[in-house]
């Protein structure tokens, strides 16, 4: 469970042949599992106030920000949405320093002034989660337009979800990037609701992937709960972008356990229907089956991996409980009038 980013671990003369290593898939699990028990800890602090103004849990879509981070190489840039702990820890940022920010706490990543909504560290390259839905995506968009100013090989990555598929924000984005040829991946997380809404109740045509193709650029759907297709998706793209050839767009369909935000009593979906998803698409039992089938994980490596995971977000708490507020006289550092 290391903190460290591993992006950019293959090659940089790699084709899209070639594989992830074992223990490159090792790691993808773990840090999978540590998601999912951060989120699951989160629900909690939560509930009885410790991270104020509550969260987005994205447990369930972990396979979508490891796979997708995964496929990057160090340099490249990422911004996130309001749903955001899974793309920060998949970004190499530390358990302590995302709680103790959600608390609101000095020694979060931002000094505790951000929050959930605003979870950031320009030196591992992530440009913020972001309360506006379809925001990032328009940061991304600069970044990318940046890259191709500067000729750094600089890829972007934008997270957004269904519900910022049916905003015009997002497609003016959308149009420039295959416009302007930005070297940039898209990738929009279907987990099929916006709040309380399921997008067959939101969405006109046949999937958010056949609106993008509008936009004259390479679209494609893929099952965000295998984290290795969304891997190939995304190294593809991102070797596309790299190689001055533009953007992708990139439609991962996944499924949020959770309720949209803290308090969510969840009336509109059926515990049948989230049962399902946990039973049949689980992204992290997915890889860890296939890694148990290959040898390359033991019962015994699973149970100590559950084990760490559940260390380092109990000192995550812990930390973040410990830690000072940050100092009013301070609020304004930084702010010219
Ligand atoms: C511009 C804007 N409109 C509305 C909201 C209120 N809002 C917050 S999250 C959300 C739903 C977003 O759904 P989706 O894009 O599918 O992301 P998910 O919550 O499923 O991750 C809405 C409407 C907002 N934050 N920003
Ligand atoms: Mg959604």
């Amino acid at each position: 469970l290391s903190s460290e980013s591993t992006r950019g671990t293959r090659s940089a003369d790699s084709t899209l042949e070639s594989r992830p290593t074992t223990d490159e898939l090792r790691e993808w699990h773990a840090t999978m599992v540590l998601i999912r028990e951060f989120e699951r800890v989160c629900e909690k602090r939560a509930a009885v106030g410790k991270i104020p103004g509550g969260m987005h849990s994205a447990a369930g879509q972990e396979a979508v920000a490891v796979g997708s981070i995964r496929a990057l190489e160090p340099a490249d840039l990422i911004t996130s949405s309001h749903r955001c702990h899974h793309h920060a820890i998949a970004a190499g940022l530390t358990p302590n320093e995302i709680m103790a920010e959600l608390y609101g706490k000095v020694d979060g990543c931002l000094g505790g002034r951000g929050g959930h909504m605003h979870i950031a560290d320009f030196s591992r390259h992530l440009y913020g989660s972001n309360g506006v839905v379809g925001g990032g995506l328009g940061i991304a968009v600069g970044l990318a337009l940046g890259s191709k100013v500067r000729r750094e090989a600089q890829v972007a990555l934008a997270f957004f979800g269904d519900g910022g598929a049916s905003l015009g924000r997002v497609w003016e984005n959308v149009n420039l990037a295959s416009l302007w040829k930005l070297p940039i991946v898209i990738v929009c997380e279907n987990n099929l609701y916006a709040v309380e809404t399921h997008i067959s109740d939101a969405m006109a045509g046949e999937s958010i992937a056949g609106r993008a193709a509008g936009f004259g650029l390479p679209c494609m759907t893929v099952d965000g709960q295998d984290v290795l297709e969304v891997y190939d998706a995304v190294r593809a793209a991102r070797d596309r972008a790299a190689a001055d050839e533009g953007p992708t767009f990139i439609e991962a369909q996944t499924y949020r356990y959770d309720g949209h935000n803290t308090g969510d009593q969840q009336r509109y979906r059926t515990a049948a229907e989230v049962d399902a998803w946990r039973l049949e698409r689980d992204p992290i039992e997915r890889l860890r089956k296939e890694l148990i089938d290959h040898g390359a994980l033991t019962p015994e490596d699973v149970v100590q991996i559950d084990e760490a995971a559940v260390g380092a977000v109990e000192e995550a708490s812990l930390f973040a409980d410990s830690s000072p507020w940050p100092d009013p006289a301070t609020a304004s550092a930084g702010v010219t009038a």
